[in-house]
């Protein structure tokens, strides 16, 4: 992974080694209004979770907020990457800190609170189910009963479902909702996740190619209610930008036998 700008590091808060705990990472982009609320919310969500923040240097100063919080609060990981590369890596470098610091659970919440830190014990719990075997990906899951939507337009209701629909029958990954970026990886897969794209598609990617390792996938239902504070980031280029790799992964299932992209 690219060196990390800044990070500052969990003291043993807990008493708990890593492998015990769980790594909660947040992808950041001018989040300004959203970090620090969302620090308190996923320390207070659960005794077991640790934070780890991977900002993109954004402009608006997201990254020195968290920063400064660190400096005060052990189970907050703060990484600061330069120039804003891209949703896929900071995914990608937020997993492989957390497997390189030991932690064998992760859990992908975005910042802006569309995703509940309340439903993580939840998720968590979904991993070992008596009398099942243990999912690799647990995805907190807007399609199915008991899960949805609150406050999203029409055509972003259109464009979801959309991928999904694409995620479900062309790529052939056995989930409902293959988009969703609130879920637990276990981090014995992440060698399955190879060439990873830089943009939103690493969700359906993640998924696409863990499920291709023989990967077990899990979905649980949760709400998802569109952001109150600070703005989508998932502009026409990135939208442009996540059909492109779509199309690519599908190439890829049905007429290519190699390596996956
Ligand atoms: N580090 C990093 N985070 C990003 C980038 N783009 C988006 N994010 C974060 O990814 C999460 C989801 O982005 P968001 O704008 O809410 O997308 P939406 O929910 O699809 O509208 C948020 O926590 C963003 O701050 C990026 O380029 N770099
Ligand atoms: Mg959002």
């Amino acid at each position: 992974m690219m060196p990390a700008a800044s990070a500052s590091s969990r003291s043993d808060a807990s008493g708990l080694p890593p492998a015990d705990r769980v790594l909660v990472i947040a992808a950041t982009y001018q989040e300004a209004e959203n970090v620090l609320p969302l620090v308190d919310a996923v320390m207070a969500a659960d005794p077991r979770l640790d934070l780890l923040v991977v900002d993109d240097d954004s402009p608006d100063g997201t990254g020195t907020l968290a920063q400064e919080r660190a400096a005060a609060e052990p189970r907050l990981i703060v990484m600061i990457r330069r120039d804003r590369r891209g949703l896929g890596s900071a995914v990608r470098d937020g997993l492989h800190e957390a497997r390189r610091r030991g932690y064998q659970l992760a859990v992908n919440i975005d910042a802006d609170f569309s995703h509940d830190p309340t439903d993580i014990p939840r998720l968590l719990a979904a991993v070992a189910l008596p009398g099942e075997p243990p999912a690799d990906v647990v995805i907190g899951s807007r399609k199915i009963p008991g899960g949805g939507v609150v406050g999203w337009p029409l055509s972003r209701h259109l464009l979801s479902r959309l991928v999904c629909w694409w995620t479900r029958w062309i790529l052939r990954v056995p989930a409902r909702d293959g988009s969703s970026g609130f879920r637990v990886i276990r981090l014995a897969m992440l060698d399955a996740i190879q060439q990873p794209t830089e943009g939103y598609a690493i969700q359906e990617q993640m998924l696409w190619q863990i499920h291709r390792a023989g990967g077990l996938i899990r979905e649980v239902p949760i709400i998802f209610t569109d952001r109150e504070r600070g703005v989508s980031k998932a502009d026409l280029r990135q939208m442009y930008k996540g059909s492109c790799d779509l199309l690519r992964f599908a190439w890829a299932t049905w007429f290519s036998t190699g390596a996956q992209p």
